[in-house]
């Protein structure tokens, strides 16, 4: 089983790769919800929607965020009413965040929410949510804290990124389910999304940086694939983000990040450069073509982390220096 991290529309284009040429049941994606909002009541879940639609071919090829051919007679209604429709949410999408909300009311716990869509969609990978209790990511910017989808797409990330809070992380909790991957992973793979605002939520619930330190202590590939090229995010503010928080905006900064928990980080031709200073963090790195343009490209990027997670097994997660 691998078991890849993963924020939104990046992330899920290489958990696509992944489960598309892996077996049927081989993948599990944990996934950020820090990005998890209410609107007109209803419970978004953007990160997660964002996944099992890609991984269902469902996605919005355009957006890569919600489902593709959808129409928006809901929110032009809701114009009519005066209402301020920011946040473009489609008619079909809306089927989700309906049944999603009235079934986490009637007491499911949102691993079961998501697990019933996963079924419903004929998904054959298990979507875990990072956690079944609230988080929410909230953004200090010169213009106040922001709520995140405030800062992400009412305000374009437009603002300067003073500091990163995930509200509510203190008292998440690990599930069985994130609990039970992780500790049986044969590899794990940080997919490219933000480090500070998608797989920094799912890192910093307690104890998880410690499961996946002990599964790397115990011989298991940790990798992940930046999601910087040449100093610039492939998508969103990750860029921005890192060197308002005082990093570099470079692959090298990201593995900075993560540092006590990889064997490996995957980064693009254009960094290639960095790889010898990575390395000198202790980890390998791979340098290969890490842009993903189509489904074709999705699949080679897997394939490549996967070989090179195979490469590291055997090198017994040592760098061993080319
Ligand atoms: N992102 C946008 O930039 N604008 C939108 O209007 C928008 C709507 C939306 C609706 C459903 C959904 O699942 C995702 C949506 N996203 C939208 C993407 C999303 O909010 C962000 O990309 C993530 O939260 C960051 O990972």
């Amino acid at each position: 089983m691998i078991v890849a991290l993963a924020g939104g529309v990046g992330g899920a284009k290489l958990a696509h790769g992944l489960y598309r040429i892996l077996k049927p049941n081989e993948l599990t994606v944990v996934v950020n919800t820090a990005d998890d909002f209410t609107l007109y009541d209803l419970r978004i879940c953007p990160d997660g929607d964002t996944v099992y639609y890609t991984l269902a071919g469902l996605a919005n090829p355009a957006t890569g965020w919600g489902v593709a051919g959808d129409t928006f007679e809901t929110l032009a209604a809701l114009r009519r009413y005066g209402e301020d429709t920011w946040f473009q949410l489609g008619d079909r999408d809306f089927a989700t965040h309906l049944l999603r909300t009235q079934w986490l009311r009637s007491g499911w716990r949102l691993t079961s929410v998501w697990q019933a869509f996963t079924n419903a969609l004929q998904v054959r990978a298990r979507i875990l949510p990072m956690s079944d209790d609230r988080v929410a990511t909230v953004v200090r910017t010169p213009a106040g804290e922001l709520a995140f989808q405030d800062y992400f797409v009412r305000r374009h990330h437009a603002d300067e990124v003073l500091g990163v809070q995930f509200a509510g992380i203190e008292e998440a909790q690990i599930t069985d389910e994130v609990r039970k991957a992780i500790t049986s992973a044969e590899s794990i793979v940080f997919c490219p999304s933000n480090p500070i605002v998608s797989i920094g939520p799912i890192l910093a619930v307690p104890g998880m940086r410690e499961l996946i330190h002990a599964a790397r202590t115990a011989g298991v590939p940790v990798v992940a694939v930046s999601p910087i090229v040449g100093g610039r995010a492939l998508r969103g503010p990750a860029d921005r983000m890192l060197s308002g928080l005082g990093h570099e905006a470079s692959s090298f900064a990201v593995a900075e990040l993560y540092r006590d928990l990889l064997s490996g980080i995957v980064i693009d031709h254009e960094d290639q450069e960095e790889a010898a200073r990575i390395e000198t963090l202790g980890m390998h790195a791979l340098v290969t073509r890490t842009i993903m343009e189509n489904d074709a490209d999705r699949e080679q990027l897997a394939a490549d982390v996967l070989n090179f997670i195979a490469k590291l097994r055997f090198a017994g997660g040592v760098v061993v220096g080319e």
